[in-house]
This record gives C-alpha cells, structure tokens and sequence, in this order.
C-alpha cells in the first residue's frame, strides 16, 4: 500500500511551499518532493518538528521529532533526530526545489510523521557540527520562516 502525504507551509513573511511525501511500503524509505519560495539564497535547516500545533505561529511545532532520544544531526548520520532532513538550498530565484529520498522517515506506525509540523528555517543547518549545545538541539537554523502540519493525502 502506497502512503501519501502533503504539508503546505506559510508564515508570517514571504516564505511559503508544498511538500509531497510518498512511502511505497511500510519499510521503504520517504521520497519528500515539493518547492518552497521566497527564501534568502543558499541553505536552509528543513526539519519534521513534533506538535501538529500551529496555535502560536510555528514556535508551537516544540522541537525537531525525536522519538529516540538522539542529539541533532545531518540526515545521513545513523544517530539523529527522526526529523533531521538537513538543508534544501534556494537558488537566485529564491525557489528550494525539494527531492530528498529518507530512509528515517515514516508514515505508518508509532513515529509516523503525520500530524507533525514540517518547518523551514531562516538560516542553515549546520548537522550537529557546529561545535555548541545548540548546535546537537537545532543546528543552530535560527528563527522558524514557514511551517505546515503533515497530513494524509489521496
Ligand atoms: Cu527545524
Ligand atoms: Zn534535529
């Protein structure tokens, strides 16, 4: 059975974007696909956040989903965050188009990601690399541009 799900981010600034999620079965990996534009040029911190709450703007998505108790890392590290999808990067367009193949990622069972809040960020993601705490929390991505709850789609 294929699962399908989509997430249409906004914000309070320019910043806004369709994603598309695709599982071909319960243990294949994520294909995320979409565009997101009015972005700066150049990289930006693109994660799964916890909380399907957007009550407060995206600051009420919580934090990155980490079901497994991990510090922060770049998407192809064996030890990270659920959420951890890395940077997409705008071109002078200011369009990120999105082709990201996750083998994380899930949209069935206990830490699927559906019902949680797909955020893109003002700065990029700097993978757990940059030598601080909040580095192995957030990447240091800085302030939330635009965010969207992950839904299920036909
Ligand atoms: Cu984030
Ligand atoms: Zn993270």
């Amino acid at each position: 059975m294929v699962l399908k799900a989509v997430c249409v981010l906004k914000g309070a600034g320019e910043t806004s974007g369709t994603v598309h999620f695709e599982q071909e079965s319960d243990s294949a990996p994520v294909k995320v696909t979409g565009k997101i534009a009015g972005l700066a040029p150049g990289e930006h911190g693109f994660h799964v956040h916890s909380f399907g709450d957007n009550t407060n703007g995206c600051m009420s998505a919580g934090p990155h989903f980490n079901p497994h108790g991990k510090d922060h890392a770049g998407p192809t590290d064996a030890d990270r965050h659920v959420g951890d999808l890395g940077n997409v990067t705008a071109g002078a367009d200011k369009v990120a188009e999105i082709n990201i193949s996750d083998k994380m990622l899930t949209l069935n069972g206990p830490y699927s990601i559906i019902g949680r809040t797909m955020v893109i960020h003002e700065k990029a993601d700097d993978l757990g690399k940059g030598g601080n705490d909040e580095s192995l929390k957030t990447g240091n991505a800085g302030g939330r541009l635009a965010c969207g709850v992950i839904g299920i789609c036909a």
